[in-house]
């Protein structure tokens, strides 16, 4: 049995860690102010040259980039290498304005790859196991990040893509699939469905998820955990940066690693752009030191967070980053409170509901109201209206402990909110139509 454990980095001392970034940070920032205009005048504008910036502590001098300097730049305009050199692209999701397009050389896509393999072995992977890989693949990262790693484990690799969920549990089955690759918001569907199915946690050769490119609490993951019989591990990542696995959670399961060797974190805060110490919450801000196709410097994630340099019971010495709260964009200001959609969830699995939920914001009256559809779980449905309306009850009253808002909850039947293959869309802000 081999594993793809990499302790000279992923253990690496701390002054190791920072000697490394500060020598490929100044080296970064030379290759962008040599190959990208578009960096050298928003240095030039800052009053930076790359001879100011000889080590970590030098990052701050640096103007942050944002999704609006992507979207002006868009689709070449960041690109640091000859096109000739770029191998592949990727983009996000996104489903409004222009999408954001990353490139890739080879050596990008080996060390995104490798990012990726980190993670799985992290959740115990090795050439020994069967990966399923049921994120979408395409223009999305999922698949293909998680697909190299995996190959880079050893494992034997099933792509399934995401979707056709009766094929994904026949292959699982038939298979012997060992580790499952998805959003979270999915491997909840499968669990659900296989269920359905009859089939108990030790009917099902799972034993872990890596599971993420969407928010998902505590709760949820003692829930899937539960239902698939599987050890469930976060992963993060964006498209701007590789895709998944900038950061990979261990057997703690207790936050997640950042690859420090390939990028440095900062916290900020959204406002002041001030950076903020362990511990704050804030802005997650990058730099890629080790890309070269589509290098990125402060890149200001809009992911709410907080990072820890406290020791991991599993070895690594890699700072933490804590499973993302939501976004600076999907927190919602409802009547001047801000609301999480990750808070509401938190309350509803709380009182053992699923994650089968929508939120709608509207605005009547000029006030905005929370409208909060919950689906009862098969064992719960009823059509007793007084156990419904006493049910309702008890979730507003979480909602307000939990926001100190009052919302409107309206229990639905199970199956009757549409399941997502890939992110689930589980807010409906009418007030910007
Ligand atoms: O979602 C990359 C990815 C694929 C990550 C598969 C993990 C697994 P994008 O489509 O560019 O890339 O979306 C990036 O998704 O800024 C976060 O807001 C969110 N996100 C990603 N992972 C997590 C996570 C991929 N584990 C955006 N927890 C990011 C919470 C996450 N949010």
């Amino acid at each position: 049995m081999e594993r793809y454990f990499q302790p000279e980095i992923e253990t690496a001392s701390r002054e190791q860690i920072t000697a490394w970034q500060s020598e490929r940070l100044a080296k970064q920032v030379r290759h962008v102010w040599d190959n990208v205009p578009y960096y050298r005048k928003k240095m030039e504008e800052q009053g930076v040259t790359p001879d100011d910036i000889q080590s970590v502590d030098d990052l701050r001098k640096l103007p942050f980039v944002t999704k609006a300097d992507l979207r002006e730049a868009y689709p070449y305009g960041l690109v640091a290498e000859p096109l000739k050199n770029c191998v592949r692209i990727q983009s996000t999701s996104g489903t409004t304005g222009k999408r954001v397009v990353a490139f890739y050389t080879q050596h990008d896509i080996d060390l995104w790859e490798d990012c990726c393999a980190r993670a799985i072995t992290a959740a115990g992977g090795t050439d020994e196991d069967v990966c399923q890989v049921s994120y979408g693949y395409g223009l999305f990262t999922g698949g293909p990040g998680l697909n190299g790693g995996s190959h880079k484990v050893g494992c034997l690799t099933v792509p399934t893509s995401s979707g056709n969920t009766e094929r994904q549990i026949m292959f699982i089955r038939d298979l012997s699939a060992t580790i499952l690759c998805c959003t979270p918001s999915y491997a909840a569907y499968l669990g659900e469905t296989m269920k359905e199915m009859g089939l108990t946690p030790d009917e099902i050769p799972l034993k872990a998820g890596i599971f993420g490119a969407e928010a998902w609490s505590e709760e949820m993951r003692q829930d899937i955990q539960k239902t698939l019989g599987i050890k469930a591990y976060d992963i993060y990542g964006l498209t701007e940066l590789s895709g998944p696995g900038v950061a990979f959670e261990c057997s703690a399961q207790d936050g997640m690693h950042i690859n420090e060797d390939h990028f440095i974190a900062e916290i900020i805060d959204p406002e002041t752009g001030e950076v903020l110490p362990d511990g704050q919450q804030g802005e997650l801000v990058f730099t890629s030191i080790t890309k070269e196709a589509f290098p990125l410097l402060r890149y200001r994630t809009r992911d709410v967070c907080v990072l820890s340099h406290e020791k991991c019971s599993c070895g690594r010495t890699h700072v933490k980053m804590a499973k993302p709260r939501g976004r600076t964009d999907d927190m919602l200001i409802i009547r001047g409170v801000n609301v999480f959609p990750s808070q509401i969830e938190t309350v509803l699995l709380n009182l053992g509901y699923g994650a089968n939920y929508q939120i709608i914001v509207d605005r009547v009256n000029h006030t905005d109201t929370l409208d909060v559809q919950v689906e009862m779980t098969p064992e719960m449905f009823t059509d007793n209206m007084g156990e419904i309306a006493a049910r309702q009850k008890k979730i507003v009253e979480g909602l307000r402990s939990m926001l100190g808002l009052a919302a409107k909850v309206t229990l639905v039947a199970p199956k009757s909110i549409v399941r997502s293959e890939g992110k689930a869309v589980r807010v409906i802000d009418k007030r910007k139509i």
